[in-house]
């Protein structure tokens, strides 16, 4: 299904999602994101070497499922639009989550749409701008905490037991079983599931959520072999590489900088039962292939996402010519203009004077 007849992923992915009437659809149109091949990307981290020519298939395929191309660009639209539908499919007037950033823009956002309340618990001065300006142009109430996304996590869990609030992080089910889609997205227009995907890893909600969609459509037997999951955590943030929570998680991806992940041992099922593995990257990895993505393939996407190529750059030996690899960006670059602004080339300031703009201009 594609152009004018898409209205979101409920609607295509109909028979497969738990929602009883299509008159409580809350939708933004979110889903059926653009699967992009990086072919710079892969001359980038593998050189031409093994490759015999442009089409060869002996050729890596490295694909880029541009998740920010959300409604809210995050791919947290995915999980919302379910979680929505079904908190005004059970009559709830009020959502409530904990959020780095992004769940909060798409929790704002639908519940905007849907006309209920939004309350979200975030860690004060952690956020991304564009994540921030959009909680509050649709309208939530946004309370800061002197404290991290763990301790707002735990706030909201609470909150969500003793009051008539819907909580809509990814400890909401229907949050998971919506952001699966992406997954069904991937198979759809590869017609096979890729060798590898990869992904960043914060909450663990996202690799839990591929890997259901993933083992969903293979016992339909829509392919034949399952992808290896590959999660990627930042350094100072990696609980599931260390094996430990970790107290004061920090990265420059403030997306993932998460420290006691609410879907820890489902996101150790899907490394396990795939063959995959989840590693760490450092802060600087992140930084060169953010740069790297947005300079070779002409695509902005947050750090936290980049996570997901830094990984396949540090692993790159486990790749065999032919493979499919597949990252997600989960969210666009937009939303955290700050962190593109520092790592950047300082910009020219001349009087508007020809001799000068030429100089600037390095001629
Ligand atoms: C861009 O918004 O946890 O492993 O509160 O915003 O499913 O948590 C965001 C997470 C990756 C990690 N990339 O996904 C939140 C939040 C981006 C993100 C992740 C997040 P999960």
């Amino acid at each position: 299904m594609s152009g004018a007849k898409y209205s979101g992923l409920i609607d295509r992915y109909w028979e497969r999602l738990p929602v009883k009437n299509r008159k409580h659809i809350v939708t933004l149109h979110e889903g059926n994101t653009p699967l992009i091949l990086a072919k710079n990307l892969v001359k980038e981290i593998f050189g031409t070497k093994k490759q015999s020519s442009e089409d060869s298939d002996n050729n890596i395929r490295l694909y880029l499922k541009y998740d920010g191309l959300n409604p809210t660009c995050s791919f947290k639209d995915r999980g919302m639009t379910m979680a929505v539908t079904k908190a005004v499919e059970e009559g709830s007037k009020a959502v409530i989550c904990a959020s780095t950033g992004n769940t909060s823009a798409s929790a704002a956002a639908y519940a905007a749409k849907a006309g209920l309340s939004a309350y979200v618990i975030i860690p004060e001065g952690k956020i991304a701008m564009g994540k921030l300006s959009q909680a509050v142009m649709h309208g939530a109430k946004v309370i800061e905490i002197k404290g991290n996304f763990d301790e707002a996590l735990a706030l909201v869990r609470d909150i969500s037991e003793n009051y008539p609030i819907t909580m809509v992080n990814s400890l909401n089910e229907h949050r998971i079983v919506g952001q699966k889609t992406a997954a069904f997205e991937v198979v759809d227009v590869l017609g096979d599931a890729p060798d590898y995907h990869a992904l960043p890893v914060g909450n663990a909600g996202n690799i839990t959520s591929y890997w259901m969609g993933y083992t969903e459509y293979h016992a339909e037997g829509v392919f034949e072999k399952l992808p290896k999951m590959l999660g990627f955590q930042a350094e100072g943030a990696a609980p599931i590489v260390k094996g430990e929570i970790v107290k004061n998680p920090e990265t420059i991806a403030t997306a993932i900088r998460i420290g006691n992940p609410a879907s820890w041992k489902r996101a150790e099922l899907a490394r396990d039962e795939s063959g995959g593995l989840i590693d760490t990257v450092t802060d600087d990895e992140i930084l060169e292939a953010y740069r790297m993505i947005a300079l070779k393939e002409g695509i902005f996407c947050e750090p936290a996402s980049a996570a997901s190529v830094a990984g396949v750059i540090k692993k790159k030996e486990i790749f065999k010519p032919g493979d499919t690899i597949v990252c997600t960006l989960t969210g666009h670059g937009l939303k955290d203009p700050d962190t593109a602004i520092g790592v950047a080339p300082e910009t020219h300031s001349v009087s508007p004077d020809i001799e000068q703009v030429l100089e600037a201009m390095g001629l």
